[in-house]
């Protein structure tokens, strides 16, 4: 035999559990005890370790597939040096720890199923007086990790209510209460290590009375893990003047930030590596199966927040972008003022447009993100104007009218050509390097601000992207721009030169890295070493990610886009 089979153990009442994660693949090494498969009931996720060491040859089982005590999982390569490190049987069949062993490897107990044949009682009655609720016996699992408390004094409990969620290295389960009433007293916190019969809480019973044990299973001399039904086990000796009552059964672990009974299905290494990064898990997406939230899932969500592109509910709610009076703030800053401003003279609310709606949290969620610096700077455009103007009249018959905008557009093309860091986008640790040219322009209109594209700009002639920009502005103003025309963009220049002003601070674009403000142009005298002349001048205002480039290339491309903007012939080369 070339291969040593690894088969999953005796996992008691656990029948047609569903596999929701394969964690190994062939080829891979594996260490005795490192988890194989994650698999999940309706009421608990575990993961089942492998028993023996070597590398996976070949994969028996997929995500999705049912499995049983006994279900062949994988083999390992016995010419690679597989061998079993706890027990095999003489036909060489490895089988996970546990299954030679009287009781089932601590990974796989469910807690609501105690291991001891002690024997199961009625959780004691609420009945008005308080109730001591303490852990149960959860088999194997001595001095588990409280990793959430689910409740806090003052709440009232429902039977069946989860209290704490415990974890091992394996597996996560909820204890939930077996009575119902108002918590008066909370005796764990999250970090304490609890086992059977640690005191979770006291609960000032509503009357209600805790919820019947059906027949006692773990009467049953059998280890198995029994499904989440089953009984509570015998309640310890109670406190003086109180009767302790155990929880009755296990369900799934969920994220404590919101215990809103809308549980993030996850398996409870995910739950691991979402709190180790401090995910909040109940707003990641499941990808997976029925909604489940695979580790893809979670590190995708990471990348969002990081990159900017997505927002944790904590950081919306305390956002400065939070509507006014709602209490919020960035982290580390006083709330925003709430001032009843009736009180100060007449008022009239008045709701923001769609668009600003839109545009708001996207603009805030740049400029809180991206760290903007500006560059100011001027370009002497006098010949250029000239030679724009020129080339109106020449072309006034057929009704062709360019703007300055127009210029600048095939200006900064040439400037992204000479800077490929600006034409780029940040994924992560990596630059994406764009190879074509699509440019936004900021153009106001009644609803507000909207960023239509030209599209391959390095193609085109000056007259051809001014059609296309006046054919866009015409269709933001009458509000039919669609999200392919406002899609693809590179690079922005956002012109206020019809307007007026000097300089501004425009706030880049993500995923873009840098924008190009441009104020009105102005004669200006400029001194050219003997005598100041009149010269029309440009401002412009050059914001940038800091993430992607630095002053000294900020400086560059500007210079270089002054050139060009000065002797446009540049553009040529
Ligand atoms: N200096 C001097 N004059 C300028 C100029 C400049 N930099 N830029 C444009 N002009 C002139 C134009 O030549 C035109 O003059 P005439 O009326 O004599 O022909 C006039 O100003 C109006 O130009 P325009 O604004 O209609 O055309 P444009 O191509 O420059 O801009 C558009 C088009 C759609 C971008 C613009 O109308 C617009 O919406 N700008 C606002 C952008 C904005 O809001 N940015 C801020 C974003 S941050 O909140």
């Amino acid at each position: 035999m070339a291969a040593l089979e690894v088969k999953v153990p005796d996992i008691g009442d656990f029948k047609d559990v569903e596999i929701i994660e394969v964690l190994v693949k062939a080829g891979d090494r594996v260490k005795a005890e490192q988890s194989l498969v994650t698999v999940e009931s309706d009421k608990a996720s575990m993961e089942i370790p492998s028993s023996a060491e070597g590398v996976v040859k070949e994969l028996k089982v997929k995500v999705g597939d049912k499995v049983n005590e006994g279900s062949l999982l994988l083999t390992l390569d016995e010419t690679d040096g597989a061998r079993p490190v706890e027990s095999s049987d003489d036909k060489g069949v490895l089988i996970a720890p546990g299954v030679a062993a009287s009781r089932p490897p601590p990974e796989l107990v469910n807690p609501q199923t105690p291991l001891s044949a002690a024997p199961a009682a009625a959780a004691p009655r609420a009945a008005g007086g308080e109730v001591e609720v303490v852990v149960p016996d959860i088999g194997d699992f001595d001095e588990v990790a409280v990793i959430e408390v689910l409740v806090k004094p003052g709440d009232t409990v429902a039977v069946e209510q989860s209290l704490i969620t415990v974890e091992s290295d394996k597996a996560s389960m909820e204890i939930p209460s077996s009575t119902a009433g108002v918590v008066k007293a909370l005796k764990v916190k999250v970090g304490d290590k609890v086992s059977k019969g640690s005191l979770i809480a006291t609960v000032q019973g509503s009357g209600g009375g805790p919820a019947a044990a059906p027949a006692p299973a773990a009467a049953s001399p059998s280890p198995s893990p029994a499904p989440a039904s089953a009984p509570a086990a015998a309640a310890p000796a109670a406190g003086a003047g109180s009767e302790r009552a155990l929880p009755t059964a296990a369900l799934p672990a969920h994220e404590p930030t919101a215990p809103t009974g809308t549980l993030p299905h996850a398996s409870p290494a995910i739950r691991k590596l979402a709190r180790e990064l401090g995910v909040p898990l109940d707003e990641v997406k499941g990808s997976g199966p029925k909604g489940r939230i695979t580790q893809e899932d979670v590190h995708d969500f990471v990348k969002a927040v990081l990159s900017g592109a997505a927002r944790t509910k904590a950081q919306a709610g305390k956002g400065a972008s939070a509507a006014p009076g709602a209490g919020g703030g960035l982290a580390g800053l006083v709330p925003w003022p709430q001032v009843d401003f009736a009180k100060f003279g007449a008022i009239e609310k008045k709701d923001l447009s769609r668009i600003k709606k839109i545009s708001g949290p996207a603009l805030h969620r740049n400029w809180v993100t991206i760290p903007h610096v500006t560059n100011h700077d001027d370009a002497d455009i006098t010949d250029l104007e000239a030679f724009r103007v020129a080339t109106n009249k020449e072309n006034e018959k057929a009704g062709v009218k360019v703007t300055m905008l127009a210029f600048l557009i095939k200006a900064s093309v040439a400037a992204l050509q000479k800077f490929p860091d600006f034409n780029a986008s940040l994924d992560g640790d990596q630059l994406v390097l764009k190879k074509y040219f699509h440019i936004g322009f900021a153009a106001d209109t009644p609803n507000g601000l909207v960023v239509p594209v030209i599209r391959d700009c390095d193609k085109k002639g000056v007259i051809q992207i001014s059609n296309e920009m006046g054919e866009l502005a015409k269709k933001a103003r009458d509000g039919k721009l669609t999200p392919t025309d406002m899609s693809g963009g590179c690079f922005s220049i956002s012109s206020l030169g019809g307007i007026g002003g000097r300089y501004f601070t425009p706030i880049i674009n993500a995923p873009e890295v840098a924008i190009l403000g441009v104020c009105r142009s102005t004669i200006e005298p400029v001194w050219d070493g003997k005598a100041f002349q009149p010269r029309l001048i440009l401002p412009l205002s050059l914001s940038w990610d800091h993430r992607v480039v630095d002053g000294a290339m900020a400086a560059r491309f500007n210079v270089f886009l002054i050139q060009v903007l000065g002797d446009f012939r540049r553009v040529l080369l």
